[in-house]
């Protein structure tokens, strides 16, 4: 089951992880990647000096939870809720 407090913000079908770990441009490209294959998403927005993740997907194709793993994967973290 997803735990919905990792998830910053939430509206339709995008969502916004804050990950930890993730220092320059080429860290966003690592997710970015790390996201593409797994998750079929629509358009994501990695911003490494905010520490997000903004994925739009496919509710179809994959869940939230898939996502978080994906980013997970690649030695970022996603950050849970408090
Ligand atoms: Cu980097």
């Amino acid at each position: 089951m997803f735990k919905g407090n990792s998830i910053l913000w939430r509206s339709g079908n995008a969502v916004t992880f804050k990950v930890e770990g993730m220092t320059c441009v080429s860290c966003e490209i690592t997710i970015r990647l790390a996201l593409e294959p797994t998750s079929r998403f629509r358009r994501s927005h990695l911003s490494y000096d905010r520490g997000e993740a903004v994925v739009e997907y496919d509710p179809q194709k994959t869940t939230p939870t898939k996502l978080r793993d994906a980013i997970n994967s690649t030695g970022y973290t996603v950050k849970e809720g408090k």
